[in-house]
């Protein structure tokens, strides 16, 4: 049986009717129909996968499936020619562009819009200006810069052995809001931490390790919950006439082109014409391949409440198992001694579902450190609803902290 992974959104008439309304009020929702598809064999599974339905789930299995259609668009369920049946209605809601901590939220308790995520490391930089340098890695599709912003200790500075450097990222996925939520605590606790406290994780940063942080990695994508349609989560090319958008996780060079990837360009696994033919994936690569010594690398995605490490695109496993599963353990271990939620640890293709392109096999692959996906809460819904924001938060900065301090240095 194949599991294989799909995902879609609204189409481009019912997104510029939904922006029409949007210039008006600044929150609207959506209307989606629910559909359970059952899939009677591998094919069928696979002609979900390459579909522009957007799929409720984790993975696309052998058996039912939930895809939420646009309402109106009930017509495309039934041209599959697969026994479907009546789920219920969905209306996500798409808060508009003016919502966030501009408007006095708090990152804690709630979701940031773009502006307001920048702003808040913005905000950090000018607060710490000799513990945190910004440096724009690229621009999107539709122009907007994309930053990454290093956080290390001057004294690295001096050091005649360049030190080590760890990459995370965020929010590579547009409607994964957990995402940047949790990497903007994890920075700020550690600049806060590298200001004032001294213990054996900012000995590691004072001594040893820097860390780039690329807050989001889909600007364009991550605006466009916001603004057109909650469930999008590819960048925002235009592909062909009408269909938008490259799934950034299966558009880096390793295994490019395999399982758990499309070649069509409406299918929310769609890989794109080429490895790195997205702007947003090379500036991340352009960065990695400028930093010095990579020892980890961490995407953090939702949900699942899941640590994955390579291989993605085969099941075959890694060369450095042990040591990706005893680092992992290690992250797994703090969330739950800080009273967090149980994730599970193990390879990406045998715990979730085999994905060619993704991220941490091409930075395995590249510099043989410490890669994963991280999944983030919770085990049903990208909505995570905001009373989870916190929680979330505290566990993964104790599990990152621990496996700071795990890694081989
Ligand atoms: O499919 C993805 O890109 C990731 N899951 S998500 O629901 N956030 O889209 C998982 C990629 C990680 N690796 C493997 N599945 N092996
Ligand atoms: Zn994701």
């Amino acid at each position: 049986m194949i599991k294989v992974m799909n995902v879609k959104t609204a189409r481009t008439a019912v997104a510029a009717a939904l922006a029409a309304i949007l210039s008006i009020s600044a929150t609207a929702t959506q209307s989606f129909t629910l559909y359970d598809v059952v899939a009677r064999n591998d094919k069928e599974a696979q002609r979900l996968a390459d579909s522009p339905l957007t799929f409720m789930g984790c993975s696309i299995v052998v058996g039912a499936n939930r895809f939420a259609v646009p309402r109106g668009q009930e017509w495309q369920i039934f041209t599959l020619n697969m026994p479907t049946q009546f789920a219920g209605f969905y209306s996500p809601e798409i808060p508009g562009p003016a919502h966030g901590v501009q408007d006095g939220g708090d990152y804690r308790t709630e979701y940031l819009n773009y502006d307001s995520l920048i702003a808040e490391y913005e905000n950090l930089r000018a607060q710490y200006p000799e513990i945190v340098e910004r440096k724009q890695i690229g621009t999107t599709i539709q122009n907007r810069p994309i930053y990454a912003y290093r956080i290390f200790n001057q004294e690295q500075l001096d050091q005649a052995v360049p030190p080590k450097s760890i990459i995370i990222g965020g929010t590579i996925h547009a409607r994964e809001w957990i995402s940047p939520a949790t990497v903007l605590h994890i920075t700020k606790m550690t600049v806060e931490g590298l200001a004032s406290a001294d213990n054996a994780y900012t000995n590691r940063l004072t001594d040893k390790v820097g860390i780039w942080v690329v807050p989001v990695q889909n600007p364009d994508g991550y605006i466009y919950t916001w603004t057109n349609n909650r469930l999008w989560r590819k960048n925002r090319r235009l592909v062909t006439g009408t269909t938008y958008g490259v799934d950034l996780n299966r558009n880096w060079a390793k295994g490019f082109g395999g399982q758990g990837s499309s070649g069509t360009p409406s299918s929310e696994t769609y890989r794109g014409t080429a490895a790195f033919s997205e702007p947003e994936t090379a500036a991340v690569r352009n960065l990695a391949q400028a930093t010095q010594n990579i020892v980890g690398w961490i995407d953090f995605h939702s949900y699942g409440q899941h640590i994955l490490y390579s291989w993605s695109y085969t099941t075959t496993p890694p060369v450095n198992q042990t040591y990706a599963h005893a680092c992992g353990t290690s992250y797994q271990q703090a969330m739950l001694n800080a009273g967090g939620a149980l994730y599970d640890v193990g390879q990406g293709s045998i715990n979730l579902y085999i994905a060619a392109g993704t991220t941490k096999d091409w930075f395995y692959d590249q510099f043989n450190c410490a890669s994963y996906t991280i999944e983030l809460r919770n085990t049903s819904t990208f909505e995570l609803p905001p009373a989870f924001i916190t929680p979330t938060q505290d566990e993964n900065w104790a599990g990152f902290q621990a496996w700071v301090n795990t890694l081989n240095l």
